[in-house]
């Protein structure tokens, strides 16, 4: 029987299900650069390369295995740009008598790959994304009968299960979670190291002319590309950052600092999403730092939080309340995305340095992300979907399941709750604490009302105003409620006022 093997492009591991039992002698591996997903949104010109480049490196391997690919690339004449249409084509090709496909990371394509029996004639067996520590339905049996789920009640779980940073059935050190110790303010003294980044091969600046020629017109600059694009090289990014990111991430995982968008964080997501690092190895290579006395746990367990918990979590969410989840919208923000987002244009420096980063390398940390992008749509009223799209195009990472609840669930609150226990709002005076932004801004963060004050200051307070009756009864925001009920009515009144007139210039 020969079956026809199906790679998606963020599917670029030897160890993905649908490879597993291949016959060389009889099964050929499908895979396709097409049109439609390479603009369904205008993504970064950048996580164009990236992806195109790991694809056609990975098929190149493949063959060097022995294994046959029919690989379609963008320029082939008659490529229709559609998944689906040119799985029909390689199936006229090949006469295969079934599919075998790994299960895709967005629901859309999971809609599309349901309608292949139909389109082909031929049998399609769908098989779970084992690169995963929890399978759909593992998480899905977690979130049974919780009506809230917490990432920290996950995360124990998969510790457990996994045995990874324990010690029998104690957490490694006595404590579950060292997120405390990870809010340090960067000092000056100590500079953020030099990354490892990848010069372009042949291959890479061959996909970078054609993105050049054909997504001239999409967000961002190629110039700085220096992401993984093999197996090989994303083993030497994590070496390297287990050298020289991993011993200060913990303690200045949210600090900020102007001109400086990776300092010691992991840079791996890009590498990881696409299958070429998987998350198993990433967690032991770190484990294995702390054990050796390379690493300090507060580090290595908010490591491992993030890729054992966090992205597990979101992964499960994602499934577990895709298609209805894309639509939610508790808070009513109806606000479009101001044009700054696209351009950098703003005279605030904060946002300014994160969306600069963002164009020169499809790339920004975790804070930059909730506290300064994300922050601002929230506060602004930006519509979910549109502050959506945005992440979903401008990040190499950004692929559907990990960038959807994180957009949706975390930075703007939008699924009211479902994963975070408070929207993540801040003043001016958060970002001022973590960064060095605020001392070169047009605007000053002490300000709180007038013409030179912070934006971030009354759009916050006006964000808890407007809000009222939907937060003011959570705990986590007892404080500032109280502070602002102790105001006088026409405090609120100016502060409203001056938070409708920046939204008004806005637009
Ligand atoms: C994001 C993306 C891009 C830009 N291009 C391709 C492509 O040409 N071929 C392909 O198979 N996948 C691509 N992807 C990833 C898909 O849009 C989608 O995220 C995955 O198929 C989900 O598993
Ligand atoms: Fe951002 Fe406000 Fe600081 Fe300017 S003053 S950098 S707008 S937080």
């Amino acid at each position: 029987m020969s079956r026809l093997r199906i790679i998606l492009g963020d599917q670029l591991s030897f160890e993905m299900s649908a490879l597993v039992d291949l016959d060389p002698a009889r099964d050929i591996v499908l895979m396709m650069e097409v049109m439609d997903e390479n603009t369904y949104v205008s993504h970064h010109k950048q996580k164009i390369v990236l992806i195109l480049s790991a694809m056609r490196h990975f098929a190149e391997q493949l063959r060097r295995r022995g294994v046959s690919v029919d690989y379609v690339p963008l320029a082939a004449p008659n490529n229709s740009g559609n998944l689906t249409t040119e799985i029909q084509r390689a199936v006229a090709r090949h006469t295969p008598d079934g599919l075998v496909v790994t299960e895709p990371g967005e629901w859309r394509v999971q809609a599309m790959v349901e309608g292949w029996e139909a389109a082909t004639g031929r049998p399609v067996e769908v098989r779970a994304d084992s690169r995963f520590f929890a399978s759909r339905a593992r998480f899905a049996q977690w979130a049974r009968g919780r009506g809230t789920w917490r990432m920290e009640h996950f995360y124990r779980e998969m510790r457990r299960e996994h045995a990874i940073l324990m010690e029998g059935d104690k957490p490694a050190g006595g404590e579950w979670n060292f997120d405390s110790e990870n809010r340090k303010r960067l000092p000056a003294s100590i500079l953020p190291p030099d990354r490892l980044r990848f010069a372009p091969d042949e291959t890479t600046r061959g996909v970078m002319a054609l993105v050049e020629q054909r997504f001239g017109d999409h967000f961002g600059e190629l110039e700085e590309f220096g992401w993984p694009v093999t197996r090989a090289d994303a083993l030497q990014a994590l070496a390297s950052f287990i050298a020289v990111g991993l011993p200060r991430f913990g303690d200045y995982q949210d600090a900020m600092k102007a001109g400086a968008p990776f300092l010691f964080h992991a840079l791996l997501a890009p590498a990881l999403n696409l299958g070429l690092l998987s998350p198993r190895e990433v967690c032991s290579a770190a484990e294995a730092a702390w054990r050796s006395g390379a690493a300090p746990l507060n580090a290595v367990e908010g490591f491992v939080r993030q890729i054992l918990g966090w992205r597990e979590y979101v992964r499960g969410v994602y499934w577990s309340l895709m298609p209805e989840y894309e639509e939610r919208n508790v808070l009513q923000a109806t606000r479009r995305l101001p044009a700054f987002y696209w351009t950098g244009d703003t005279p605030m420096r904060c946002l300014r340095e994160a969306i600069g980063g963002t164009a020169r390398y499809a790339y920004s940390h975790h804070i930059q992300r909730l506290m300064v992008t994300g922050n601002f749509a929230l506060l602004a009223g930006i519509a979910p979907r549109e502050i959506e799209r945005w992440y979903l195009a401008v990040y190499a990472d950004a692929i559907e399941w990990v960038e959807m609840p994180n957009t949706l669930g975390m930075a703007v609150f939008a699924d009211g709750g479902q994963m975070a226990s408070k929207p993540y709002a801040a003043s001016g005076a958060y970002i001022d604490r973590m960064s060095d932004f605020c001392s070169g801004c047009a605007y000053d963060v002490k300000q709180k009302t007038g013409p030179k004050a912070c934006p971030f200051n009354y759009l916050y307070w006006a964000f808890l105003i407007r809000q009222k009756d939907r937060l003011a009864k959570n705990p986590r925001l007892a404080m500032p409620y109280r502070t602002l009920s102790s105001w006088p009515s026409a405090r609120q009144a100016t502060i409203l006022a001056e938070a409708d007139d920046f939204l008004d210039r806005l637009e």
